[in-house]
């Protein structure tokens, strides 16, 4: 099959999930096409079968904002008449399902038929789609895709809740190349953040205010009072400085170290004992997925699908939303009991397993195909 993939190529979720989406596809022998406005950030070698088409900008004194979607909605014209695509698949709502639509009716006045499948990942529909500046396009949007589909039964109840849908919403969870995440010993990585043998704690985000990384902060210096431990922060956003000077304050900067954006996650994911993520909502929690899947258990909010992905007691410890002291209680039972984190870090890597590339791609492709037999039926 010729897909189309549009996502964001930012380290955000929806970007991980998408390219990961891409390469195993062509991995299966499809040809896949993404468009973005630059290559997305997983996408770090040639892989047979895939293509990159970047949409470009366009610059004219008139404009404030460049005619982002415009120019992607032209661009993906112009890939499904030229690559012959038989399915679009658009990852996050805004802009991508609203210029989906634009696109395809375009094409159709060409007499293309191209159906395109929305996946909804998370802030699209719980933050930013709930604004009211943006919330009846997103509604429209959906209920235009040929299908939809949403990477959690929170997020799908959610969706339900707050808009209008007419389409059935088809659940398929995230999934992970558990070849590329797992615990691979890094003896020299360890020396180097803990020399003195502390406990290693992660937490990974795009440091927006929805991940909440302030409470992890707090969490940890209520845990490094009675663990000796160092705090390894992976990302940036808008909430960087904000958690910096917080850092200061509590006089914790010598034991937490801020990595900014890194691409091998899995290499440092190896070296935790521990992940944590107080998010204020989360869809899935990809990064809580990919941390189990290397052995690391995860202490987080109840916030979303969270509670789908893990399991309270067996892979994690969850907490209320905001309760920084509860993690820090929960993330000492682990950290003080050698036995009890050793048999969270398996629970947490069998877990993780169920959520294996090879178990969920197939899911898409049975979508893609729904989408290809609905069209040829009405021609
Ligand atoms: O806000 C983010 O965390 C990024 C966002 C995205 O769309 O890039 O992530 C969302 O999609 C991920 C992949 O499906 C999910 O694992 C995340 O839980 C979800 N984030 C939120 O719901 C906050």
């Amino acid at each position: 099959m010729r897909i189309g993939i549009v996502c964001y190529p930012t380290y955000g979720g929806s970007g991980v999930l998408a390219t990961e989406l891409g390469i195993g596809l062509a991995k299966k022998g499809h040809e896949v096409h993404f468009i973005s406005y630059k290559r997305p950030a997983r996408l770090t070698s040639y892989i047979s079968n895939v293509f990159l088409h970047e949409v470009g900008s366009y610059e004219y004194p008139l404009f404030e904002h460049p005619p982002y979607d415009s120019l992607l909605a032209s661009k993906i014209v112009d890939v499904a008449q030229h690559a012959n695509l038989d399915v679009l698949h658009v990852h996050y709502a805004i802009p991508h399902a609203t210029v989906a639509f634009l696109a395809t009716q375009i094409l159709q006045a060409q007499n293309i038929r191209l159906p395109f499948v929305t996946t909804l990942h998370g802030t699209d529909i719980t933050l930013v789609g709930l604004d009211k500046s943006l919330s009846s396009v997103v509604e429209f949007s959906i209920n235009k895709s040929d299908k939809v589909t949403v990477v959690s039964d929170s997020l799908k109840m959610q969706t339900l809740s707050q808009f209008k849908i007419e389409k059935k919403i088809n659940v398929i969870y995230n999934f992970i190349n558990l070849q590329r995440f797992d615990r691979k010993p890094n003896p020299e990585n360890r020396a180097a953040f803990a020399p003195n043998g502390e406990k290693i704690i992660m937490h990974i985000s795009n440091f927006r205010p929805v991940k909440r990384v302030d409470d992890a902060v707090r969490a940890f210096a209520e845990i490094r009072k009675k663990v000796p431990a160092k705090l390894l922060l992976i990302g940036d956003g808008p909430e960087r400085i904000k958690v910096e000077a917080m850092c200061r304050e509590l006089g914790t900067c010598s034991d937490i170290h801020f990595l900014g954006k890194q691409d091998a996650v899995e290499d440092l994911l190896s070296i935790a004992d521990l992940f944590l993520l107080p998010s204020a909502k989360e869809s899935f929690g990809l990064a809580a997925l990919e941390a189990m899947a290397c052995g690391v258990p995860v202490v987080s909010s109840n916030a979303g699908g969270l509670p789908e992905v893990n399991i309270d007691g067996e892979t994690c410890f969850l907490c209320d939303i905001s309760d920084w002291e509860a993690m820090a209680t929960k993330a000492l039972l682990l950290l003080e009991d050698e036995d009890l984190l050793a048999s969270f870090r398996s629970n947490a890597r069998n877990k993780a397993l169920e959520f294996s590339r090879d178990n969920i791609v197939p899911q898409y492709e049975q979508v893609y195909q729904q989408c290809v037999e609905k069209v040829v039926a009405k021609v």
